[in-house]
Order: C-alpha cells, then sequence, then structure tokens
C-alpha cells in the first residue's frame, strides 16, 4: 500500500465539487486516511509549494491557495501516487483527458481544482506538512 497528499482546491471547494470528487476517489478505490478544512495563510502556502518558489507563477499560485478553504486529505492505494496524478489528468485542464478532475472540475492552469503529490519523497513531505500520525485512520 502507498500514500499519497491530495488537495481539494480553493476553486473546488468553493464551487461545491468537494463532495463529486471525493465520491469519485472513493469510486476508484482509495481510502482516504485523513481529511480536513483549512484556510492555508501565504506563509503556508508558501511553504508548502516552497520546490516552486523560484518559478514566476509562484505569487499567483499561493496567492490562489490562501484565497479560500480547500479540503487536504491523504489517501491510501496501490499505486496512490500515480493513480491519483492519473485520475488528476493534466495540470492545463484544457489539455486533461476525458472523466479525469481537472476536465471536469478544473476552470484554467491557475483554478484545476486539485493537488496531488508527483513523488514518493514529496508525498512524505507533504503528508507530514499537513498531518500527525495521531490524525490518520
Ligand atoms: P499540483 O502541484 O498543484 O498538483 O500541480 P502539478 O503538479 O500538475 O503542476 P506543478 O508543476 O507542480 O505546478 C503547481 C501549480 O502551479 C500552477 N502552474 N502554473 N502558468 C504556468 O505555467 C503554471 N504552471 C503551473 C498550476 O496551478 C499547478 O497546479
Ligand atoms: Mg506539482
Amino acid at each position: 500500500m502507498e500514500r499519497t497528499f491530495a488537495i481539494i482546491k480553493p476553486d473546488a471547494t468553493a464551487a461545491g465539487d468537494a463532495g463529486a470528487i471525493i465520491t469519485r476517489i472513493e469510486k476508484e478505490g482509495f481510502k482516504i486516511i485523513g481529511l480536513k478544512k483549512i484556510h492555508l495563510s501565504k506563509k503556508q502556502a508558501e511553504g508548502f509549494y516552497a520546490v516552486h518558489k523560484e518559478r514566476p507563477f509562484f505569487g499567483d499560485l499561493t496567492d490562489f491557495m490562501c484565497s479560500a478553504p480547500c479540503i487536504v486529505m491523504i489517501l491510501e492505494k496501490e499505486n496512490a501516487i500515480k493513480d491519483w496524478r492519473d485520475l488528476m489528468g493534466a495540470t492545463n485542464p484544457a489539455d486533461a483527458a476525458e472523466g479525469t478532475m481537472r476536465k471536469e472540475f478544473g476552470k484554467s492552469i491557475d483554478n484545476n481544482a486539485t493537488h496531488g503529490s508527483d513523488a514518493p519523497e514529496t508525498a512524505a513531505y507533504e503528508m507530514a506538512f499537513f498531518f500527525s500520525e495521531l490524525e490518520l485512520v
């Protein structure tokens, strides 16, 4: 079993799409072992996306992530990291395949509905950033 970290981003949470996204996550065989709704501060958003701090979109990305509440989750499944990335679809919803979360719920490359860890090391960092072991069931 593998664990990955997922976010229902502020756009999808505000749009009322969290329920549909969670339903799909469960249908695809992921177990939700941690879940909470939070409103990130700018500092927390910058810490979470620190790998992107030199990128031109860093300011807009971190402004967006602290603009409204989001839902953070830890998902468990065989190949959870890759399978959640596949279910999310391409970063830009315009390029995302039919049936993916970003195609269905994303509006633009900046407002793309979901986040997923991209490797075991980033998953470990991101899970520990938001959850303590005590919060996982
Ligand atoms: P995420 O980390 O949010 O799951 O997205 P990702 O792996 O598919 O994409 P990543 O390269 O990690 O970028 C993080 C977020 O930054 C925004 N972005 N904008 N304007 C641009 O060229 C650009 N590239 C990335 C996206 O909102 C992306 O989700
Ligand atoms: Mg990423």
